[in-house]
């Protein structure tokens, strides 16, 4: 039997952080041989809420880049970005014909983020779900990596999936195959430095609240400063009365590579006066191979675009075939 097909993406939206890090790419970077893997920069998702013309292209390139020097490898991960292969868009248009709509009214995402925009959510971000799901379905993924606000569209994929094939699809042959959740040992949720209790996120419009990828050592060093703590002594994990020592403890737990007892053991007595160094030191010595390797793959954009040329290549090969499968089902003609 052949490896299980993996598929995940980012958006393009700029200021990679920690939590983008340490909460996916990393999780694809150390599972990666196990799988066949494709991995997309989802750009198309990046224009559901208002969006930077002048940056989306650069944005992507960035994040291609990251991705190859968060260690992704090319002999497991097919890297490819979402707006390069057509058939993601068509299928969303297809599938959104067989989605009732109050399934993505219900979505939690959909109203938190409408929320937020008052009278400017547009219908892209109403139907982000629907192109989610051509994501995974196109590529008949056996396995999706999901957090915890991931959870309910992948559900929803797989309730599209199943009614395709009831309403189109022959009982013993189904053309959409049903993904399921992949659930990592321990799903790093990556709180905000300015608060303990949010979560670390690009579209924050305070950059103390995150450490970027990409921040150079003064940089890291400076927010680390300035982050929000507690007046207590001792550092401790777990205390839901102090979220961000949770949070400063846990990274710097990733980061290092030590385990949380050792991590707990270390820290018990330490003042932030002593933690803050400590951690800033072991977070610029992670980042520092990541952003040399990424200075060296931004060097030679001809080598970034050969990935993306063969990466869309990959994918289409794939994409499209579900595609014609689709169509076919729907009862569309074949193009003369
Ligand atoms: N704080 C986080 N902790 C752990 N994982 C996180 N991810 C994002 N933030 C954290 C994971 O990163 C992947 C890419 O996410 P995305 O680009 O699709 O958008 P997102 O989840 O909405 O990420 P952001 O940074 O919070 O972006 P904005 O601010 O634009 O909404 C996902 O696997 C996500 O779980």
């Amino acid at each position: 039997m052949g490896k299980q097909r993996v598929l995940s993406g980012v958006q393009p939206t700029g200021n990679y952080h920690l939590g983008n890090y340490l909460g996916a790419i990393r999780n694809w970077v150390e599972g990666q041989s196990e799988y066949e893997n494709y991995l997309f920069v989802a750009d198309l998702h990046a224009i559901t809420v208002p969006h930077e013309p002048k940056q989306l292209a650069s944005d992507t390139y960035t994040l291609v880049a990251l991705y190859l020097a968060c260690g992704l490898d090319l002999n497991y991960s097919t890297i490819f970005v979402q707006s390069h292969v057509s058939a993601h868009s068509e299928l969303t248009w297809l599938l959104n014909c067989i989605t009732p709509l109050n399934w993505l009214q219900d979505m939690i995402q959909f109203k938190e983020k409408a929320v937020k925009q008052g009278e400017n959510v547009s219908a892209g971000l109403l139907d982000y779900p629907v192109l989610m799901a051509s994501d995974i379905l196109l590529y008949q993924a056996d396995k999706v990596p999901v957090g915890e606000d991931q959870k309910q569209h992948l559900e929803l994929t797989r309730d599209i999936a199943a009614r395709f094939n009831h309403l189109f699809a022959q009982p013993d042959r189904p053309v959409l195959k049903l993904p399921d959740p992949l659930i990592r040992k321990e799903g790093a949720r990556v709180m905000s430095l300015a608060d303990g209790k949010r979560k670390m996120s690009k579209s924050d419009p305070s950059d103390l609240s995150r450490i970027n990828l990409l921040d150079p050592p003064d940089q890291i060093q400076y927010k680390i400063k300035r982050c929000k703590t507690d007046p207590i002594r001792g550092l401790t994990f777990d205390d839901p009365e102090r979220p961000e020592c949770n949070n400063l403890l846990t990274l710097y737990t990733l980061l290092s590579g030590k385990t949380k007892e050792e991590v707990a053991a270390e820290c018990q007595d330490m003042g932030w006066g002593q933690f803050k160094p400590l951690f800033t030191e072991t977070t610029i010595a992670a980042l520092k191979p990541i952003q040399e390797k990424y200075q060296a793959i931004t060097e030679d954009k001809s080598y970034l675009e050969s990935v993306l040329r063969d990466g869309r290549e990959k994918a289409e090969a794939i994409a499209n075939q579900t595609l014609a499968q689709v169509k076919a089902a729907l009862g569309y003609s074949t193009p003369l």
